[in-house]
């Protein structure tokens, strides 16, 4: 049976997600445009917990400060009466044509001072609405052609837009920290920041990186052939993981942004696995919310876009109770404990050993028994075979 959630699951929507009228590079859209506020509404009455935007999803670009001001007024009072929280916002630095060549990374200097000078102005808005994260997703900020960017000044210029941010959240007093969304390709060749790791690295470069994380995406990683629930994990790990975008990706393609499980449903159910129950030996857990990231299909009418976004919720539940009873399951306990899952937990050195102790322990090297060690059957493959019937509820 479905899962009903409630606001207490923390389920938030983009704005831009339920709103997609289906335009594609191919064709025109086949839904008629979403007013904001229904969102809201319809989203509340499906039990979401929150909803979040790019700037321009809501006021359109160029608008005048007056009519950013009376659209304000409508969604602060739509998002009051639904009962909806604001967790995230996001700025767009990438539909509008002066953006072909990015936002921070444009060639062009007063592209970049524009671009952020709108990132400033929506980080005020955040705070407004009480968000705590500010995700950056560069879409347009890559390249076709290798010798049309200087690698190395895209790179500065990434830094000084992203730390220029941080740095002026601080200042405010701000109680927000921005979150990287990295993509390999589309709508650019190549985006930079394209994988997790890429994001953690250049975070490392940063002035201000304690406030920065990520916001990795299940399709995204699935674009480049990495596995989601391994780029979650070593963010969490990091201390890193801000935010997440669950969708569904099937393989190395177009970016999908199908609902979440209706690509790669194990890696779905090990993803959901580890965002509810954590690491197997503890450590640290994510608590942000859980923010689907998805494009109803084009093929569908308004039914199909509050179906496909109750669909999400109820996937992200039923993988939930599927993973917990896995995780409860004795026979997964001792199976887990013989494939050495919980032996990993334990340090390769005892407490306060040095490697010159170790060089000195002869039961280490000289006298192991390499080929007896080479022996041991992990049976990783029985303890799969039990996450699996768990997953399809066989157990
Ligand atoms: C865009 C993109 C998403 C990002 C959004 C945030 S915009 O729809 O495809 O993955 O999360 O800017
Ligand atoms: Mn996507
Ligand atoms: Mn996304």
């Amino acid at each position: 049976m479905p899962k009903t959630p409630t606001p207490a699951d923390h389920f938030t929507f983009g704005l831009w997600t339920v709103g997609w009228t289906g335009n594609d590079p191919f064709g025109a859209p086949t839904r008629a445009a979403l007013d904001p506020v229904e969102a809201v509404q319809k989203l509340a009455d499906l039990g979401a917990y929150g909803v979040t935007f790019h700037d321009d999803d809501l006021i359109p670009f160029g608008s005048s400060n007056q009519d950013r001001e009376l659209i304000l007024k409508r969604f602060r009072s739509a998002i009051q009466e639904a009962g909806l929280k604001v967790p995230m916002i996001t700025t767009n630095l990438f539909s509008h044509p002066v953006f072909k060549d990015g936002g921070f990374t444009s060639n062009d200097r007063s592209v970049r001072r524009f671009a952020l000078r709108k990132v400033l102005r929506n980080l005020d808005l955040a705070a407004e609405l009480g968000a705590e994260t500010f995700v950056m997703w560069g879409g347009r900020e890559g390249a076709e052609y290798d010798g049309s960017k200087d690698f190395a000044a895209a790179f500065d210029r990434m830094k000084e837009g992203v730390d220029t941010a941080a740095g002026y959240i601080k200042d405010q007093g701000y109680n927000l920290r921005i979150a990287l969304e990295p993509k390999p390709n589309e709508p650019r060749g190549d985006i930079f920041l394209p994988t997790v790791g890429h994001a953690l690295a250049f975070i490392a470069e940063l002035e201000h990186g304690d406030i920065v994380g990520l916001n990795p995406e299940t399709g995204h990683e699935q674009m480049a052939g990495l596995n989601y629930t391994h780029g979650l994990a070593q963010a969490l790990w990091a201390g890193k993981l801000f935010h997440i975008d669950l969708n569904g990706q099937k393989s190395i393609k177009y970016d999908q942004d199908l609902v979440f499980g209706h690509g790669d449903l194990t890696s779905a159910f090990f993803t959901v696995d580890l965002l509810e129950n954590g690491f197997p030996g503890g450590g640290p857990v994510y608590e942000g919310p859980r923010h689907f990231d998805y494009k109803p299909s084009r093929t569908d009418g308004y039914d199909g876009v509050w179906d496909s976004a109750a669909a999400n919720m109820s996937m992200y539940l039923l993988l939930k109770e599927r993973a917990q009873a896995f995780r409860a399951d004795p026979e997964v306990r001792e199976a887990l404990e013989t494939s050495g899952v919980y032996e990993l937990g334990q340090p390769t050195l005892a407490a306060g050993e040095t490697a010159a102790a170790l060089i000195a322990d002869p039961a280490a090297y000289e006298e192991f028994d390499a080929e007896a060690a080479a022996q041991r059957s992990f049976a990783f493959v029985r303890l799969n075979q039990l996450a699996l019937e768990h997953l399809l509820g066989a157990r």
